[in-house]
C-alpha cells in the first residue's frame, strides 16, 4: 500500500531532542526544545501541581468523558486568567471557549473553524519568523499562510516599521497571527505603546486578530502583565480569537491542558458560534483529556494554590532573567566579538542568538551543545553548572 510514501522531514525542533539523547557525552547541553529545566536541569513539576493532584486523587473522581468543549469549571478560570475576571465580554458572557489539546490544538481548531466560517480572506499571516508549527496548522485546513516582517537581523530588535507596513498592505479582513508575549523564537516582544498603534492598525483594516498565548506569565513572572495584548485588543472592541496554552506556565506539558476561545459581539452569537466550534472538534477527537483541565481548574480555583502557583511562575521567569544576565556577563568577559545585548534584553523562554548555522554545528560537534538552526537557544536549559561551558563553547565558536 505504501510503496510511494516518501521520507518527510524530521520536525526542526523535535529533532534536535534526538540528536541530544544520541550523544552521551557528560558535558552534553540540551538548549533546543522549549521547556522549563530547573537548576539542575531537570524537569520541575510545579508544588502547586503535586498539591492539585493531592486534592484530585482524594475526591476519587470518575473518568468519563467530559462534554465536546471540555471541563465548564476549567474553561471558565482559563478565561478569565486570559482576559481579566473584569473584562467586559467575560462580564457579559459572550466569549465562546472551549477546552483544547494544549496550544496547538487551540489553533487546530481555529485554522479548522475558520476555513468553514471565515468569510474574509482565507490567509493567515504570520510573523517572520515564527514557530514552526504554525505554517502546518495553518496549511492543513486549506487555509493560505503569508508573512509579516518581524525580526530586524540589523538591529536584532523588531522591525516595526516592516510589520506594519505589510499589515497594513495585506487585503482588509486578514487573519493576523499575534504571538501574545515572549515571541517564539526570537523573544522579541512589541512595547506597550507598539501593541497600542497595532491595534489601531488592525481595527483601520479590519482585520481579525488571532492571537497565540503559550507563555502568558513565563515573559516578565506576572501574568496579568503578559496579557497586556490580549486585553488591551479586547478592550478596544476587537473580536480577537484567543489560543491559550497551559504547558509552560504550569509545566504540564504532556497534559495537554488549553483553550480556544473567540469573543463574540454578544451572548446570542456565542451560543450560535460554540455549536460551530463543536463540530470542527467532535469529528477531530469528540472530547478533550480530563486530567490536565481538573489540575488547572483546582490550582485556579483555590486560593492557596493560585498564590503558590504565581509564586512558581515568577521563579521561572526570574531564573531565566538571572540566566540571561550571567550569560551575557561571560560572553562579554570572555571578549567574545560582537554586541551581546540582546541576550538580556530578550524576552521568555528563548534567546535568538544570532549564531549562523555554521556555528550552531559546531557547537553540536565540537561541544557537545545542541539547539535548532536558527540559533535559537532555550534559556532554561542553562544553569549555574553549565552556562560557563556554554559561554566559552559559544564564545569558541564566534571566535571561529
Ligand atoms: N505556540 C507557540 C508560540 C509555542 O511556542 C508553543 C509551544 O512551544 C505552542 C504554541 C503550543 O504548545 P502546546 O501545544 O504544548 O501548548
Ligand atoms: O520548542 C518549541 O518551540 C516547541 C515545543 O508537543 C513543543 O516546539 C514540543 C512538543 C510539543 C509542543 C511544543
Amino acid at each position: 500500500f505504501w510503496a510511494t510514501v516518501q521520507q518527510g522531514p524530521e520536525d526542526p525542533i523535535l529533532g534536535v531532542q534526538d540528536k541530544f539523547n544520541a550523544d552521551k557525552d557528560p558535558k552534553r547541553v540540551n538548549l533546543g526544545v522549549g521547556a522549563y529545566r530547573d537548576e539542575n536541569g531537570k524537569p520541575w513539576v510545579l508544588d502547586s501541581v503535586l498539591k492539585a493532584e493531592d486534592i484530585l486523587q482524594k475526591k476519587k473522581l470518575n473518568k468519563e468523558y467530559l462534554p465536546i468543549t471540555g471541563a465548564a469549571d476549567f474553561t471558565k478560570l482559563a478565561s478569565e486568567l486570559a482576559y481579566g475576571k473584569e473584562s467586559k465580554p467575560i462580564v457579559e458572557d459572550r466569549i465562546a471557549v472551549a477546552q483544547s489539546i494544549s496550544g496547538t490544538g487551540a489553533l487546530r481548531i481555529a485554522t479548522g473553524f475558520l476555513s468553514f466560517h471565515y468569510t474574509g480572506p482565507q490567509v493567515v499571516y504570520i510573523p517572520n519568523p515564527t514557530w514552526g508549527n504554525h505554517i502546518p496548522i495553518v496549511e492543513q485546513t486549506g487555509m493560505k499562510s503569508a508573512r509579516y516582517r518581524y525580526f530586524d537581523k540589523k538591529t536584532v530588535g523588531l522591525d516595526f516599521e516592516g510589520m506594519k507596513e505589510d499589515i497594513e498592505a495585506a487585503e482588509p479582513g486578514s487573519i493576523i497571527l499575534l504571538h501574545a508575549c515572549a515571541q517564539n523564537p526570537t523573544g522579541i516582544d512589541p512595547t506597550k505603546e507598539q501593541w497600542k498603534e497595532l491595534s489601531i492598525l488592525l481595527k483601520q483594516k479590519q482585520h481579525l486578530a488571532l492571537f497565540d498565548m503559550a507563555y502568558q506569565g513565563f515573559a516578565s513572572g506576572d501574568v496579568s502583565g503578559d496579557a497586556f495584548a490580549v486585553r488591551h485588543f479586547v478592550e478596544q472592541g476587537h473580536q480577537i480569537i484567543l489560543c491559550q496554552s497551559f504547558a509552560k506556565n504550569l509545566g504540564l506539558y504532556g497534559e495537554r491542558a488549553g483553550t480556544f476561545s473567540m469573543v463574540c459581539s454578544s451572548k446570542e452569537e456565542k451560543n450560535r458560534v460554540l455549536s460551530q466550534v463543536k463540530r470542527v472538534i467532535r469529528p477531530l477527537y469528540s472530547s478533550p483529556p480530563l486530567h490536565g483541565a481538573q489540575l488547572v481548574a483546582t490550582i485556579l480555583g483555590t486560593p492557596e494554590l493560585l498564590e503558590l502557583w504565581l509564586t512558581e511562575v515568577k521563579k521561572m521567569a526570574d531564573r531565566i532573567i538571572d540566566m540571561r544576565s550571567k550569560l551575557y556577563d561571560l560572553l562579554v568577559k570572555l571578549e567574545t566579538p560582537g554586541e551581546w545585548g540582546h541576550i538580556k534584553s530578550q524576552i521568555g523562554m528563548f534567546s535568538f542568538t544570532g549564531l549562523t548555522p555554521e556555528q550552531v554545528t559546531a557547537l553540536a560537534e565540537h561541544a557537545h551543545v545542541y539547539m535548532t538552526m536558527d540559533g535559537r537557544i532555550s534559556m532554561a536549559g542553562l544553569n549555574d553548572h553549565n552556562v560557563q561551558y556554554f559561554a566559552e563553547s559559544m564564545s569558541k565558536a564566534v571566535k571561529g
